[in-house]
């Protein structure tokens, strides 16, 4: 059996203003993951450009949504000295990787995937090829690593399936050549997501059964990272709820979605369980509740948003993290598609 080096890789794409469920779903994640794996944290603008123009905002928006993001990385705990921070268009092997994965995979397995469907909706005919190929890119950015590890909320799991279905193809379609150019018996490792924690799936404030996203047009359904603590608490007070009082045991939070999603972000933020929060808020009107929910929103968000706007006033410095990152990340991207390139015969 192949031995894989243990390294954990994610992205998050400059399309907007970073919310609570990229912060609870997948960036506390990255910084945790720090302590126990090398990591590779890449703010995905080729991605990003997948969608309408009009939906990234163009070359300006999308140049200052990519510093944004890696502000917010560098904001939450990511340390750029420690692990690898990069935006992913400065290394061409993603690109190149993803032109390999669009040979491999089937069109079958990308008809299946519920985020194309979502995205598309029913303009599917004029949505961008790059979305519909969008998995692919995905696992052309996890793979180009051999990364055996990807922190990432709950919507990105059928992508992380699908990455594993390109590496077993790949691995079995050319296992004679990957045995003759590396002597290993597979090239690709067979990623593991990891979708952990109270918050993997934190939903709309206006709606319990959508979930929070940048692209949502009403900015009352999310929390920015940016949100000042005025905003945040305006925000919560108007939060969608039931009439009940909130219960005090999680059995009691069925068929409550927007009950559910609250008390969910109180025990992300507060870093305790579902359960230990409604033995001390059950019984209680969701006024006081969301009294509670805006300060420690507040306690975690204002240091943060702080700091990321300490870190835009220097546009050289995050730049010159994002340039020292992509050489890092070139450094082991560019020599795993050369071993692709001798596995496929593409000559070189
Ligand atoms: N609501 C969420 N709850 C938990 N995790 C979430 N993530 C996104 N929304 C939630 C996780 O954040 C990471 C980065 O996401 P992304 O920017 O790459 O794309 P996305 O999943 O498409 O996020 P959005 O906010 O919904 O963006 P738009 O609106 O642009 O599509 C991922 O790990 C994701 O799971």
């Amino acid at each position: 059996m192949t031995a894989f080096e243990q390294r954990v890789f994610s992205g998050v794409q400059p399309t907007g203003n970073l919310h609570l469920g990229n912060y609870l779903g997948a960036i506390t994640r990255f910084v945790a993951l720090q302590e126990s794996y090398n990591c590779v944290y890449c703010v995905v603008d080729l991605h990003a450009i997948t969608q309408d123009v009009g939906v990234w905002g163009g070359p300006e928006t999308l140049r200052q949504s990519t510093r944004d993001v890696t502000a917010a990385f560098i904001a939450a705990g990511i340390d750029p000295e420690k692990h690898i921070v990069f935006n992913q268009s400065q290394v061409s092997a993603h690109a190149e990787l993803a032109w390999v994965f669009n040979c491999v995979a089937r069109m079958g397995w990308l008809n299946r995937m519920t985020q194309f469907k979502e995205k598309a909706g029913k303009h599917r005919e004029n949505a961008s090829v790059g979305l519909f190929a969008y998995p692919n890119l995905m696992a052309a950015d996890i793979l180009a690593y051999r990364a055996t590890h990807v922190p990432v909320g709950e919507d990105q799991k059928q992508h992380l399936e699908l990455t594993r279905d390109i590496a077993q193809k790949f691995n079995n379609d050319f296992a004679e050549s990957i045995e003759r150019v590396t002597g290993e018996e597979m090239f690709f490792p067979l990623t593991e997501p990891l979708i952990q924690g109270p918050a993997t799936r934190v939903m709309s404030l206006r709606d319990g059964a959508k979930k929070m996203s940048k692209s949502d047009p009403s900015d009352a359904s999310r929390i920015n990272l940016t949100d000042d603590a005025d905003l945040i608490a305006q925000k919560i007070r108007k939060a969608k709820t039931d009439p009940e009082p909130l219960p005090s045991e999680e059995a009691g939070l069925e068929n409550r979605p927007e009950a559910t999603n609250l008390v969910g972000i109180f025990a992300a933020l507060a870093e305790r369980s579902k359960g230990d929060v409604l033995a001390e808020f059950g019984g209680a009107q969701f006024s006081t509740f969301k009294t509670a929910l805006a300060e420690i929103s507040v306690e975690r968000l204002a240091p943060i948003a702080a700091e990321m706007r300490r870190l835009n006033d220097d546009p050289a410095y995050i730049d010159s993290v994002l340039k020292r990152g992509a050489d890092q990340a070139r450094a082991i991207a560019g020599p795993v598609y050369d071993q692709v390139r001798d596995i496929v015969g593409l000559l070189r």
